[in-house]
C-alpha cells in the first residue's frame, strides 16, 4: 500500500527557474547602494557589467536576473556587506564556483551576488592530526593538490572539483564518488566560521579546531546542506584522509540490475576496507557519451546493459591488486559480470574515469535536460528508470541513468531537444511523488535550491518542515539570504 502522500505547493510551472513572484519585502539597489558596496570593499569589489557567468547556472538552464556582484576579500568585508543588507533589506545571494545543479547559486530576481572567489588565503594543514582549516573560496581541487604535497587528500571528490569551492560544498553537503569509503562531509566537519546577516553582520566560529569535542550543540552541522539559507561560511576546518599509495579502476559489465546488486554485495564483503567507488551506468548514457562527447565505451562486447565502475585504494600496491584480482575472478566464475577491465595504467583508468565524469556534460548536448537526483532503496533503484522511460514514450529524447550506486543514489537524466511543457506534465510531480512512495529521497546530493521547491514538503513531516523555517528565522531575521529558494 501506497503512504498518503504529504501536500504539495504547486509551482507556477512544473519546471521553471521563476517559481516565485518578487518579495515587495526587499529593497530595489539604488546608487547609493552601490557606492556603500564600493565603500566597503573598492570599486574592483563591485561589478556592474559583463556578470553573466554569475546569473546563469552551469547547465545554461537556470537565468537569473541580478545586476550586481560583489567580491569581498574576506570575512570583514562579508560583515560588512551582510550587516549593510540587513539593515537596508537587500536581498542576497551567496555563490561558490556556481556549479550547483539546483538553480540555488544564482540571483532568481534581484538579488546581489556574493561571490566567494577572492576568499582563498587562509591554508593551514596539521599533517599529525590531518586537519585542515581554509578559506571557503578555495576550489576543490586546489586543496586536493596542496593536501597531496603532504600526503593527504580530501575526503570526497566529485566531477565539478575544477571549479566547485569548499564553501559551496559545505553549503551543499556535496557526496561524490568516495562517499561509499569515506562517508558524507559530517563525518569530516569540525569547525566553520560563519557570517550572519544580522545587524551586526555577526562573524561566529562554530565548532572547533580539534578532532573531538562534545561541549555544545554540533553548529557547524547546521550548516551541511543549509544551501546559503542560514549565514555566509567564510572559513572551514575538517579533517582529511591519508593519501592511498596505491589505486586500482576496473569497469564490469553486466547483464541485469539485479546482478550489479550482487556484484556491489561482493565487493562489499571482498574488498571491504580497500572499496572506494562503486558507480553505475547504463547502455543508454553510453550511447549518449558515445553520440555526444565522441567517447567510447572501454568494455569490448557489442551491447552491455550495465557497466560498473570499481574503485579501490590502499597502502599497499600488491595486496590490493591481489583483493582486485580475485574479487573481479569470483564475479566472472559466479556468472556475475560478462565483461571486465582492469585499468593496467593510470591512462586506462582515466579513460573509465573520464567516462563517468564526463555524464552530465553529455547530456546537456541533447539541447534540454530534466536532471534527477535521488535516493532509493536499491530494489526500486532501476525501477524509476524503467517506469519513467514507459511513461516519458516518444517525447523524451533520452532516459539515461548514471550514479552513486553504492549509496543508492541515482542520477536519472531525461533529455529533450528544448524544453517540453508535456514532458514535464507527464514527469511532474508524479516522479517525485513515487520516490517518496517507494521509500526514497527527493533530493541525494544536490539539494532542493529553486529546481525541488514545489516539492521540498514531500517524505518529510511538516513538524521538520516548521522546525527549518523557525531555524531560518533564528539565523536571518529578515530573510534576505537566498530568498525563493529552499526553505
Ligand atoms: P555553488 O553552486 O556556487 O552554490 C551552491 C549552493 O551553496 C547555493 O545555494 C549557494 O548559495 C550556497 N553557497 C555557496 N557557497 C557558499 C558559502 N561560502 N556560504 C554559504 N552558502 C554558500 N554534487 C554532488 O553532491 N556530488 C557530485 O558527484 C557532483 N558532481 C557534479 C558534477 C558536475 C559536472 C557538476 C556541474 C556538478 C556536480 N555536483 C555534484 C553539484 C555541485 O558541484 C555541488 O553541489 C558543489 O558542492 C557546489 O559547490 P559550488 O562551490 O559550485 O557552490
Ligand atoms: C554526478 O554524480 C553529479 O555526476 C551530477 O552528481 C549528476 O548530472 C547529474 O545528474
Ligand atoms: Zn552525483
Amino acid at each position: 500500500m501506497l503512504k498518503l502522500l504529504p501536500k504539495i505547493r504547486r509551482p507556477i510551472r512544473c519546471y521553471a527557474a521563476v517559481l516565485a513572484p518578487r518579495s515587495d519585502s526587499f529593497a530595489k539597489i539604488m546608487q547609493t547602494d552601490l557606492m556603500a558596496f564600493e565603500n566597503f570593499l573598492g570599486k574592483e569589489g563591485v561589478k556592474k557589467d559583463d556578470i553573466s557567468n554569475h546569473t546563469t547556472d552551469w547547465t545554461g538552464q537556470f537565468k537569473g536576473h541580478g545586476s550586481v556582484v560583489l567580491y569581498p576579500k574576506n570575512t570583514e568585508e562579508v560583515s560588512a556587506i551582510l550587516a549593510y543588507c540587513m539593515k537596508n533589506k537587500i536581498a542576497v545571494v551567496p555563490q561558490g564556483g556556481n556549479t550547483g545543479l539546483v538553480g540555488g547559486s544564482i540571483p532568481v530576481h534581484d538579488e546581489v551576488v556574493l561571490s566567494m572567489n577572492k576568499i582563498n588565503k587562509l591554508f593551514s594543514f596539521d599533517d599529525t592530526m590531518g586537519i585542515l582549516q581554509c578559506d571557503a573560496g578555495f576550489i576543490l581541487e586546489e586543496l586536493d593538490n596542496k593536501l597531496s604535497k603532504l600526503g593527504y587528500m580530501m575526503p570526497f571528490d566529485l566531477g565539478a572539483k575544477g571549479s566547485c569551492q569548499i564553501g559551496g560544498n559545505i553549503a551543499t553537503c556535496a557526496g561524490g564518488i568516495r562517499l561509499i569509503r569515506y562517508g558524507s562531509l559530517h563525518a569530516h566537519l569540525l569547525g566553520l566560521t560563519v557570517v550572519l546577516p544580522d545587524e551586526q553582520g555577526s562573524v561566529v566560529h562554530l565548532g572547533s579546531k580539534i578532532r573531538k569535542d562534545n561541549t555544545s550543540l554540533h553548529t557547524p552541522h547546521l550548516f551541511l546542506g543549509s544551501e546559503g539559507q542560514l549565514g555566509v561560511i567564510t572559513n572551514v576546518t575538517m579533517t582529511a584522509v591519508p593519501r592511498p599509495k596505491s589505486v586500482q579502476s576496473a569497469m564490469l559489465g553486466v547483464e541485469s540490475f539485479k546482478k550489479c546488486c550482487e556484484v556491489l554485495k561482493l565487493a562489499k564483503s571482498r574488498l571491504s576496507e580497500v572499496l572506494s567507488s562503486f558507480e553505475f551506468l547504463d547502455e543508454a548514457i553510453m550511447e549518449c557519451l558515445k553520440t555526444n562527447l565522441n567517447l567510447h565505451p572501454v568494455l569490448n562486447a557489442s551491447s552491455i546493459p550495465f557497466s560498473i565502475l570499481v574503485e579501490t585504494s590502499g597502502s599497499n600496491e600488491d595486496h590490493d591488486m591481489e583483493k582486485m584480482s580475485a574479487f573481479l575472478d569470483e564475479c566472472l566464475s559466479k556468472k556475475l559480470i560478462v565483461d571486465g577491465v582492469l585499468a593496467g595504467s593510470s591512462a586506462d583508468a582515466t579513460k573509465m574515469w573520464q567516462l563517468r565524469e564526463s555524464a552530465p556534460l553529455a547530456v546537456t548536448r541533447d539541447g534540454y535536460v530534466y536532471k534527477h537526483d535521488v535516493s532509493l532503496p536499491l530494489e526500486h533503484y532501476y525501477e524509476l528508470t524503467n517506469v519513467m522511460k514507459e511513461r516519458c514514450g516518444d517525447l523524451a529524447k533520452r532516459v539515461v541513468t548514471y550514479g552513486h550506486l553504492g549509496d543508492g543514489n541515482t542520477h536519472l537524466n531525461i533529455t529533450s531537444s528544448k524544453q517540453n511543457e508535456d514532458l514535464e506534465k507527464l514527469m511532474y510531480p508524479f516522479l517525485y511523488e513515487w520516490v517518496v512512495a517507494h521509500g526514497g529521497s527527493i533530493s541525494a546530493e544536490h539539494g532542493i535550491g529553486q529546481l525541488k521547491l514545489p516539492y521540498s514538503n514531500l517524505g518529510k513531516e511538516s513538524e521538520e518542515r516548521l522546525l527549518t523555517k523557525k531555524l531560518k528565522k533564528i539565523f536571518d531575521p529578515n530573510g534576505i539570504l537566498n530568498p525563493y529558494k529552499m526553505i
